[in-house]
């Protein structure tokens, strides 16, 4: 068991269904304490039935904790997390700045579980655009090399954060009254609407998103060689993050047998009868952990070329349940080889 787990940024959406996790899968560790910015120390949340004090975020926090999960902020986890390794923690991190620093481990437990183990100090967790595609193209890259990636996505407001989807609500509401509206978390009006920016502009007209998409992705699957194209698309629907993907690999891989590679992949549930209308919606696929498939067919354009389309819940297996994965991942490892400590 861990003796003291730090959660930071436990008030956050994704914080929310952290705690919610760790209690509902059982968490082996012998204590917690719950971590987040000044404005929310001093209030009170409940765990495990019992109701426990959040405390501040500091740089002498983390003293006797052995695991640290941390969901904030980008700058935030640049200036906190290397007191939580310098204290001695085992740190994961969903935030994105750690993820591409080459001392720091990039997981999805389905797909490179032994970089979390041969990890030391902090172990980043994808974007969650990136997650659920990198977990579909495990299962394809494994039968035969993927070549390339053409990728759009539409993406649900949650990742935007809670303002996203307080946006949704009154911005739509504002739009059928004929009310004015003003959006905090987007740059344009999402009721009624799609946005094709998702993060700030970055080189050959990309934006941070699609290229978090392009680098994670390679990472993750250890093969620089990989060509993807992303573009990535904000809706209007309140979670799970959809894409649409099609793949080029080394030998043709049929939609038949991708139906039997995603179906007998951890993690993945195939939803594929076009003729009864099944396939995966962002309305059944919310609260649930898995990564969801479904409209696989040939690309008619290219002999070796396959699409589909993919949808997960962002919250869950794009931030919380990948960092729980991690942590439980961790300490089957640790604590199988220390017996039943
Ligand atoms: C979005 N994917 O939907 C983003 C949110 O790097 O972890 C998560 C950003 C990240 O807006």
């Amino acid at each position: 068991m861990f003796e003291k787990v730090a959660l930071i940024g436990v008030t956050g959406a994704v914080g929310r269904i952290m705690l919610r996790l760790l209690e509902e899968r059982e968490f082996p560790a012998k204590s917690y304490k719950f971590l987040a910015s000044a404005r929310s120390a001093g209030k009170t949340l409940t765990f495990n039935g019992g109701q426990h004090m959040i405390e501040e975020l500091t740089h002498d926090c983390f003293d006797g904790c052995d695991l640290v999960i941390a969901s904030t902020p980008d700058d935030i986890a640049a200036e906190y997390l290397p007191s939580a390794v310098k204290a001695g923690a085992t740190v994961i991190d969903e935030s994105g700045y750690w993820r591409m620093n080459p001392d720091v481990a990039l997981v999805i437990p389905e797909v490179n579980p032994q970089a979390a183990l041969d990890a030391t100090g902090i172990i980043a967790s994808p974007n969650c655009s990136t997650t659920q595609m990198v977990v579909a193209l495990k299962a394809l890259h494994d039968a035969s090399p993927i070549r390339r990636v053409i990728v759009s996505t539409y993406q649900a407001v949650s990742g935007a954060g809670t303002q996203g989807s307080v946006d949704l609500v009154a911005g739509s509401k504002a739009h059928l009254d004929g009310d004015d509206y003003a959006y905090q978390a987007f740059a344009h009006p999402i009721a009624f609407n799609a946005i094709p920016q998702i993060g700030s502009e970055k080189s050959d007209g990309y934006t941070s998103e699609e290229l978090k998409m392009v680098y994670e992705t390679r990472k993750i699957l250890g093969d620089e060689s990989i060509q993807i194209n992303p573009t990535c698309v904000r809706i209007p629907v309140a979670n799970c993050h959809s894409e649409s993907i099609t793949v080029e690999t080394e030998q043709p891989i049929s939609p038949t047998q991708a139906r039997e590679l995603f179906a007998n992949f951890p993690g993945i549930v195939v939803n594929d009868d076009l003729a009864s209308g099944h396939y995966p919606l962002p309305s059944n696929c919310t609260d649930q952990d898995e990564v969801f498939v479904g409209r696989i067919r040939r690309d008619i354009s290219h002999d070796n070329g396959l699409s589909f389309w993919c949808v997960s819940d962002n919250l869950r297996k794009g931030a919380a349940t990948n960092a729980i994965q991690i942590a439980e991942l961790l300490a089957a490892h640790r604590f199988s080889k220390a017996g039943s400590k």
